[in-house]
């Protein structure tokens, strides 16, 4: 695998999972394969668990990790060509791109949405600059429209809490106060659709996600009937993708605390088990009730972060 950023990029499915778990057990044993080889990692925003995850992955194989966070401590970085640089920002992408691979083997891009221009954001124009320039293996740490490393990460750990054979997964909006990108829910949707379970999606009116990621899932507006049955509740916010209504595109067009998860919400569900990615905020998305609760998974889903990359970064090397 030369570079990895959706559900296709890892081929079979279900050996994926394999490997997985394969992994989990022994997350050491090619600890030899990264000899000598550097991971960058290049973040252009925050981040706590792909940081820690990632990292911790790449010493599993053995790998050096060097980390950039492109806005503290590197110049400012002008991303679009064209424009005339006598502003903030002393250096261009395509500089710095092929600067960076020269010191690595290897480079991770947490890009984020910059939720003012969608054509810009779901050309995913920075990612791919880094897969034309750099010379290097690329994956993506949450892209302006993509998170592949968490939907994996969800998905392994799906298939370890799942009491029956395909479970019913629902994937909620909840309310946030600020614009949010839609790489989680995209992903999310995008690897259910190829995974053994009946997915559903629900949100208010507006918040359709990208026909591309919401595949064959069933659309439900209705928050009550979509949960009904679930087994697993995965909540998340996104602001406006933008489909029915460009100009909306990044919008924060509700903050409807109906939608925030509680018990009342739950007790709808098959005694499900609740998801977030995290960072969450409390009693916006989710009651503390809710996620400190026995059902949440949330703690063992950051867990398997660890291993979703380390089956990535695994499967990048044995391609070098
Ligand atoms: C980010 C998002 O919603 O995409 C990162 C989640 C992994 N969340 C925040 O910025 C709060
Ligand atoms: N879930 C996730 O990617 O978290 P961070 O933004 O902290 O990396």
């Amino acid at each position: 695998m030369k570079y990895f950023s959706s559900v296709k990029d890892l081929g079979n499915l279900h050996l994926a999972l394999q490997e997985a778990k394969e992994l989990k057990s022994n997350r050491f044993k090619y600890v030899e394969l990264g000899k000598n080889k550097t991971l960058l990692m290049v973040f252009f925003n925050s981040s706590l668990r792909t940081r820690l995850s990632t990292q911790k992955a790449a010493m599993n194989l053995g790998m050096n990790v060097i980390v950039l966070d492109v806005n503290q401590g590197a110049w400012k970085l002008e991303t679009e060509r064209g424009v005339v640089m006598d502003g903030d920002k002393s250096e261009h992408l395509l500089e710095a791109i092929p600067v960076m691979g020269c010191y690595c083997d290897v480079i991770g891009v947490r890009s984020f949405a910059g939720l003012k221009d969608r054509d810009y954001d779901y050309a995913e124009t920075v990612y791919n600059q880094f897969v034309k320039f750099s010379g290097r293996p690329v994956f993506a740490m949450e892209t302006a429209t993509v998170h592949p490393l968490q939907a994996f990460a969800d998905l392994i750990t799906i298939e370890e809490y799942k009491e029956v054979k395909r479970p019913k997964v629902v994937l909620t909006w909840a309310p946030h106060p600020k614009a949010l990108p839609q790489a989680v829910p995209n992903s999310f949707a995008e690897w259910m659709n190829a995974a053994d379970v009946d997915f559903v999606i629900t949100h208010p009116h507006g918040y359709e996600l990208d026909p591309s990621f919401v595949g064959n899932a069933l659309v439900e507006y209705d928050q009550q009937k979509a949960m009904e049955g679930a087994d697993f509740v995965y909540a998340k916010n996104w602001s406006c993708p933008g489909v029915s209504k460009l100009e909306d595109y990044g919008q924060v067009l509700s903050k409807d605390m109906n939608w925030t998860i509680d018990e009342k919400h739950m007790a709808w569900t098959n005694n499900a088990h609740f998801m977030h990615c995290l960072p969450v905020r409390r009693n916006m998305i989710v009651s503390d009730n809710v996620i400190e609760g026995p059902r949440s998974l949330v703690i063992p889903e950051a867990a398997n972060r660890e291993i979703s990359a380390t089956v990535v970064l695994k499967r990048i090397l044995e391609d070098m």
